[in-house]
């Protein structure tokens, strides 16, 4: 029961909490199955500030039946003793004041909770109940909290053995606040083993304790982030054996990178600040990039691989099929940006600078073959790069001359407001004319394509620049591409992938994306990418026609209308088994058809990477590992 101490404060702080499940989305960004994972992260950082100041080396995350989420640390465990300012117990300061989270004195970075930095008294708020107990000193502590209340004063429930240290706390989300309250085991899977690169030596495990079978997964790695790299590579071919790696201090900034070539032409370096991933870079990414172009153009000069009159390599060239991890920890983050995802403070800039730039200098002399095969791979892309300019040059020139020349396969639509405006970008010659009948022809128009369009996982810039099918589709969207992209020339508001419901087409809507993923990211970020869905059964019965979309729907249209003789049931193995009509009708019609929506997570992009390269790759193996992880990817897609 409450007592008189917990009078007059309680009321303040119930006040600080209450802000919290009133407005949710401003402490962790959203109610969706999004928030309910970051709860989980707002706990277990805290667990990873204690490993990060050297008290901490196992974490343990458990999903219960129920969908309760317990974390176990063995760190000190949370100070138990009286705070001045408040007169309360530390530990109840963390779980009730906002933003007390982790800063109780005691050394080390302060990994300010998960990527709203709030931590545990949000967690608490937006919580059914929590409840925290504490190892320490032979004895166990434990405090209730209910909807952020207070249940019952710190209190001692039990004695452990004297040198057991450690944390332990259990919550339920709120199912009045959030939408879904279901745990998915990947989504957490992917996001812990993140963390465990990003601090090495850790461990963490992960239990799902919801089945018959509970299934458990153990992340640790004595590489940190230079297993992090490895992880990466994995579908593709490095380029040398070696992942090189440079690590020190500068003004309090405490610099981790590693990185490693390979095969491919993209560049796949993730920036991290306090193990929070910065998806627009900033300061830390600016020093890496400027420490490696100065130092791979003073070797290549030094050494004579670019003779006098050769042009420096760009940044670009020497991060053509570059995966990198580049991780900091600094005292006081400033992020920036309309999305706060930016850092911002200089002096991260110099220290990432300096740290790459010596320890680099010093490994490519004593590697040099390492650094000859990355100097030559650059200027390769240099050569390309020239080659790919020239092309573009060529175009625009062409473009210039000739006015705005759309492709002579595109069948456009007569409204020439971009608002209105859609394009179907179809699989085929034959459903291309089927669509080109079918269409809208005001608002809707029709890019075929022939087969499978270029794998731009596999081709350098030049090549794909040539490519009539990827032209047609730049010259089709208006956009230009690449330094010339501008979204505000997007001709069409609503860009629709249209191929078979089978593998093939499967395959060739992953092709696109990959292009646009990788070439115009913008507009799968602003939401313009959407995949059709064709119908896979015709049912008809006495004149009725239903269309199923999913062997799920079939079955309860079936259920429906009886399962008898008289049901003709048809099963659709492209788009061109159906004529304009039931194209326009399944598929097109904006009243009546399905679209998906393909959005992309940019807190998962390493893990989307992944999944591109692994599917465009050459490796077998993992390829047949994604055919598992597949449905993870549609994921991606939603409606
Ligand atoms: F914050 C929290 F409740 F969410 C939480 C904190 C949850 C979990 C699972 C673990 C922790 C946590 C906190 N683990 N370890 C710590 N350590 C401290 O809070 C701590 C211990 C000792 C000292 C010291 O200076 O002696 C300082 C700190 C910050």
């Amino acid at each position: 029961m409450a007592n008189q101490e917990y009078g007059a404060d309680q009321i303040q702080i119930l006040e600080g909490l209450e802000a919290v499940r009133k407005r949710p989305g401003m402490y962790i960004g959203s109610t969706s199955s999004r928030g309910l994972h970051h709860l989980v992260y707002e706990i277990v950082d805290n667990s990873v500030d204690e490993a990060l100041a050297g008290y901490c080396k196992n974490i343990e995350v458990i999903i219960n039946p129920g969908n309760t989420i317990t974390v176990v640390d063995d760190g000190r465990g949370i100070p138990t003793g009286i705070n001045h300012k408040t007169g309360k117990p530390a530990v109840e300061v963390v779980f009730t004041v906002l933003h007390a989270g982790g800063k109780f004195g005691g050394g080390g970075y302060k990994v300010s909770g998960g990527l709203h930095g709030v931590g545990a008294s949000v967690v608490n708020a937006l919580s059914n109940w929590l409840e925290v107990e504490i190892f320490r000193e032979g004895k166990v502590f434990k405090q209730r909290y209910e909807r952020g209340k207070v249940m019952y004063p710190l209190e001692i429930a039990g004695s452990c053995e004297p040198e057991k240290t450690g944390t332990k706390v259990t919550f339920e989300p709120d199912d009045t606040i959030f939408e879904e309250t279901e745990y998915d085991f990947d989504v957490l899977k992917q996001r812990l083993r993140e963390t465990a690169f990003l601090t090495k030596g850790l461990h963490i495990i992960l239990r799902d304790e919801r089945g018959e079978e509970p299934m458990e997964r153990d992340f640790h790695y004595a590489g940190g982030i230079k297993e992090f790299v490895t992880y990466l590579n994995k579908s593709k071919e490095a380029l040398y054996p070696d992942v090189i790696y440079c690590e020190g201090q500068r003004d309090k900034v405490y610099v981790e990178v590693a990185f490693q070539h390979n095969d491919s032409y993209t560049d796949g370096t993730y920036s991290f600040v306090n193990n929070i991933i910065t998806p627009e870079g900033g300061t830390h990414l600016a020093g890496f990039r400027n420490a490696i172009t100065k130092t791979f153009n003073n070797y290549a000069r030094l050494n004579k691989i670019l003779k006098e009159n050769d042009p420096p390599l760009s940044g670009e060239d020497i991060r053509e099929g570059l995966t990198a991890i580049i991780s900091i920890k600094i005292e006081e983050p400033q992020f920036e940006g309309q999305t706060k995802q930016k850092l911002g403070n200089s002096e991260a800039r110099g220290a990432v600078d300096s740290v790459v730039s010596e320890q680099l200098t010093y490994y490519l002399e004593q590697n040099p073959s390492v650094a000859k095969t990355i100097c030559e791979k650059s200027l390769l892309a240099q050569r390309a790069r020239e080659a790919a300019r020239k092309a573009r040059d060529l175009t625009r020139r062409k473009t210039a001359l000739e006015g705005m020349s759309l492709p002579g396969k595109l069948a456009d639509c007569s409204d020439k407001n971009p608002k209105n405006c859609e394009i179907f970008i179809v699989e085929g010659d034959s459903a291309g004319g089927s669509a080109k009948t079918a269409r809208s022809r005001a608002t809707q128009a029709i890019l075929p394509l022939r087969g499978k369009i270029l794998n731009v996982e596999k081709a350098r810039l030049d090549r794909i620049y040539e490519n009539a099918e990827i032209k047609a589709m730049i010259t089709a969207f208006g956009t230009g591409i690449h330094d010339d992209f501008d979204i505000e020339k997007l001709r069409y508001d609503k860009i629709i992938i249209m191929t078979d419901a089978d593998v093939d087409g499967a395959h060739i809507a992953t092709l696109m994306l990959t292009f646009l993923y990788r070439f115009m990211p913008e507009l799968i970020k602003q939401g313009h990418v959407y995949l059709a869905t064709p119908p896979l059964y015709k049912i008809e019965k006495n004149k009725g026609v239903w269309y199923a979309y999913s062997d799920d729907e079939l079955n309860k249209i079936l259920t429906e209308i009886g399962r008898d003789g008289n049901n003709k049931i048809q099963r659709y193995k492209g788009l061109g088994e159906m004529d304009a009509e039931q194209l326009w009708e399944t598929t097109m019609d904006p009243e009546k058809r399905i679209l998906k929506r393909v959005t992309f997570d940019e807190e998962a992009a390493s893990e989307v990477d992944l999944t591109f390269n692994t599917l465009m790759g050459d490796k077998v193996e993992p390829r047949r590992e994604f055919i598992e992880l597949n449905a993870k990817y549609v994921q991606n897609l939603d409606i």
